[in-house]
């Protein structure tokens, strides 16, 4: 049904409110507020502009309340806009636009007040996002925890230079495997990107490919104006001339003005009679406003198009329109950093019938009453249920997660195995988690899980294998019960698909515990994902494994070196390195808490796991250890009164650590091994220390590595060992004085035995000692064998 044209005018109106508000918060950051550092907020205004209609179109109309936007990052201004018609933005904020607490740069999930859905910022990643909620979606409503809400569309406002990135086409091939619903993808196509114009031609490819991967495809080139005209006499020429005319051309037109566009088709299409009537009956003004009347600036057509959909088929819309349309510098090549002046803000005031000191008013210089536009936006459907973000109650964790010991284990082996125990039972823990692997889901142990659980899809799919009685380990059954959900090779959407689990609970309200397992240095391929998860504070598990040169004869270019520092560095993401499976399961624990802490107090959780089995120690898990382990650290061996040296280790070179301690042991007193569980947890809470005592003159706080440092004299030696990038625990030096020295793996690329590469790379017991050695006085100590 065409939305009625009393409605359209309304919708005009508050599109063109939109794009003044939002040009004017960006003209405020530049001329107004005062600016001490003299930057200017580029990047904004023109395309900004593009996606006015579009996105009035959405928010004022189209979009039900169930439904989740991402918004194109440099359309920032004008979501900002349209929620403070809403009410929900602040002037304030608006007129702090990119200033600190104030309305961001990029729309933020965790920054700004004005119900962001997704945040967006880093390109492609926003767009791949929807793709993996409304997988989530399909998720949680097979599991029938969709209760009476209805489904909602998960729709991604997208640049046409943002379909360069490689993590958008990746999502699509996993959608189309994992037959992918309820996702609209609105393609702003202005055919620019941030330096340049964009190819020619660029929307067959993007149709093909849609259209390969399932999707319907809706083509809104043309506004009410052009298809007026199309049917006039001559229309065909002017349609054909609009067809085959070059994008840069286009753009430069648009900029130029009507004069420029009347030359241009005069000396093109010549006297034709018909056509040259209809070009020559329009004022230079008329025929740039119906040049520039491309369907993604036409509020019917957007209308039209969106309001036509009536399948739950994934759709990506190519709507064409002008980077900065409507403004003095549309089309301009060089518009992406394009500011208006102070003239030229001036006169547009002047135009709208703004009045100095309105420019923040909401319906200031709009024909309608603010009454009845008021009662407009109260009618809006988005809003009509009131808050859109959700929340779920927290999922009780058991004391202790258990599992089957063994003398010797890796933390891989381990973890495989706190799975398999979970999967035996029947918690509500359990059945919140939601594993997934990028092809890697037997070689990092999750095979028993997948084995007892079942992996996900909205339709049956028996293992055919199993049905057919051959032998197998796994049983590949998939089934709308699953909770283990499959993935490709590629890291990006494994990342992608935890942001979009890991935020059930506020899109959906109900919550959900993901777990994602893959190979450690692959993080690195899926790092802007990984960040981008953490940024919009998503929550979820990552068990990264194997890790390190550990990893031996299996690759060496698959040995991680700077995870450690990744994880430490890693906002959001609080990472640990357990040598020992009963430290691991206690992390795991800890972890599931900590997913489902609230805002700043709880986040995700990194492990870096490995395949090395080594001895178990045989101990009673007390709160205080358990404690220990989840803050970072804890002596494994506890210094004497008189220590001149301590091994602190993390990970896989527990036994060369202690092996070493044994062997120094003969001849340096009182020596101590500081097991550390998680350099990330250590620093931070050192940092934090700091910072307390910073803030609050006179509170002696200590963090947890101070005071475990604390009784060390003065003149006593630390010797960090790991199998990673020294620098992770490098610092532990300075935290009380201590010399020290950092072992760790500075180059990789060589296969080998465990015993080859940590000789090599100088983590081997030797090493440990020659280090303890170079930091005290004292007899030679034995060595572990002969160096060869
Ligand atoms: C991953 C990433 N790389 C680079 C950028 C910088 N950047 C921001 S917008 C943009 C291009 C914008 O082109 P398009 O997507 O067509 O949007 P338009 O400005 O035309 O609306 C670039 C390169 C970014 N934000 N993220
Ligand atoms: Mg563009």
């Amino acid at each position: 049904m065409p939305t009625e044209p009393a409605r359209l005018e309304m919708l005009s109106a508050l599109a063109r409110k939109v794009l003044w508000l939002s040009s004017w918060t960006i003209h405020h950051a530049n001329h107004i507020r005062p600016n001490v550092d003299g930057l200017k907020v580029g990047g904004h205004q023109a395309s900004s502009a593009s996606l006015v209609t579009i996105m009035s179109a959405l928010y004022f109309s189209v979009l039900r309340p169930q439904d989740r936007v991402a918004v194109k990052p440099h359309a920032s201004p004008v979501f900002h806009a349209i929620q403070y018609l809403f009410g929900h933005q602040t002037r304030e904020k608006l007129e702090n636009f990119r200033g600190f607490k104030g309305a961001q740069s990029y729309p933020s999930r965790t920054k700004d007040v004005d119900d962001v859905d997704f945040s967006t910022g880093s390109v492609g990643l926003g767009v791949a996002q929807t793709l993996f909620s409304s997988l989530v979606q399909d998720y949680v409503k097979a599991h029938g925890w969709m209760k009476d809400r209805s489904e909602g569309r998960m729709i991604a406002l997208v640049g046409d230079a943002e379909m360069d990135e490689g993590n958008i086409f990746e999502a699509l091939l996993e959608g189309w495997k994992h037959g992918l619903r309820n996702t609209w993808w609105v393609v702003d196509y202005n055919r620019q990107s941030l330096d340049a114009v964009v190819r020619e031609g660029l929307w067959e490819k993007f149709e093909s490919m849609f259209r390969n991967f399932g999707w319907d495809v809706v083509i809104v080139k043309y506004g009410r104006l052009m298809r007026a005209a199309f049917a006039e006499p001559g229309g065909e020429a002017l349609k054909r001339w609009i067809d085959a005319c070059p994008n840069q051309l286009y753009a430069a037109l648009c900029f130029q003005g009507g004069a420029a566009f009347r030359k241009h088709l005069r000396d093109e299409i010549g006297d034709q009679g018909a056509v040259s009537q209809l070009i020559e009956k329009r004022s230079d003004d008329e025929l740039l406003e119906l040049m520039s009347n491309l369907g993604g600036h036409d509020m019917a057509s957007m209308c039209e198009a969106f309001e036509a959909i009536d399948h739950d088929r994934p759709v990506c819309f190519i709507a064409y329109t002008i980077k900065g349309v409507g403004l003095p510098f549309q089309g301009h090549k060089d518009n992406h950093a394009g500011l208006m002046t102070v003239a030229q803000m001036e006169k547009w005031r002047v135009a709208l019938n703004i009045r100095p000191g309105h420019e923040w008013d909401k319906f200031e210089g709009l024909s309608q009453t603010p009454a009845a536009l008021e009662a407009f936006l109260a009618d809006a459907p988005f809003y009509r249920e009131g808050r859109r973000r959700l929340d779920a109650p927290v999922i009780e964790v058991p004391e202790r997660l258990s599992f089957t010991p063994a003398p010797q284990m890796s933390t891989q082996q381990g973890f495989g195995l706190v799975l398999n125990e979970l999967a035996r039972g029947d918690s509500e823990l359990a059945s919140r988690i939601v594993t997934a692997s990028p092809d890697v889901t037997v070689s990092t142990n999750l095979g028993a899980w997948v084995n007892r659980r079942g992996l996900f899809a909205r339709a049956e799919k028996a293992d055919l294998f199993r049905s057919e009685k051959i032998p197998s380990t796994f049983n590949w059954d998939f089934s709308p019960k699953g909770q283990h959900i499959e993935l490709g090779i590629a890291e990006m959407n494994l990342f992608i698909l935890m942001s979009a689990l890991g935020l059930s609970h506020a899109l959906n309200g109900e919550r959900l515990l993901p777990i994602a397992t893959l190979y450690d240095p692959f993080i690195e391929r899926g790092l802007d994902a990984l960040n981008y998860a953490c940024y919009q504070d998503a929550r979820f598990m990552v068990a990264a494994t194997p890790s390190g040169v550990t990893l031996a004869p299996e690759g060496g270019a698959h040995q991680s070196i700077a995870t450690p520092l990744i994880g430490m560095a890693q906002d959001g993401l609080a990472s640990f390195e357990p040598a020992f499976v009963d430290e691991l399961a206690v992390i795991m624990g800890w972890g599931f808490q900590h997913m489902q802490r609230e805002g700043g107090e709880g986040g995700s959780v990194y492990l870096r796991l490995s395949t090395r089995p080594i001895d178990q120690p045989q101990r009673m898990m007390t709160p205080d250890l358990k404690k220990a382990i989840t803050d970072g650290a804890y002596w494994m061996r506890k210094p004497g009164p008189n220590a001149e040296v301590v091994i602190a280790y993390t990970g896989a070179v527990a036994p060369e650590a202690i092996e070493a301690i044994g062997l120094l042991g003969e001849s340096r007193r009182d020596v101590g091994l500081l097991a550390i569980t998680s350099a990330d947890r250590l620093h931070g809470g050192w940092t934090a220390a700091r910072a307390m005592r910073r803030d609050r003159r006179g509170v002696q706080y200590l963090s947890h590595i101070e005071k475990l440092l604390a009784p060390l004299p003065r003149d006593c030696g630390i010797v960090t060992v790991l199998d990673g990038h020294p620098a992770a625990l490098g610092w532990l030096g300075s935290v009380r004085g201590h010399r020290m020295e950092a072992l760790g793996v500075e180059h990789f690329g060589q296969t080998g035995t465990i015993d080859d590469l940590y000789r090599h790379n100088g983590i081997d017991a030797n090493a440990i000692i020659d280090a303890a050695e170079s930091l005290t006085a004292g007899a030679p100590v034995r060595h572990r064998k002969m160096a060869v």
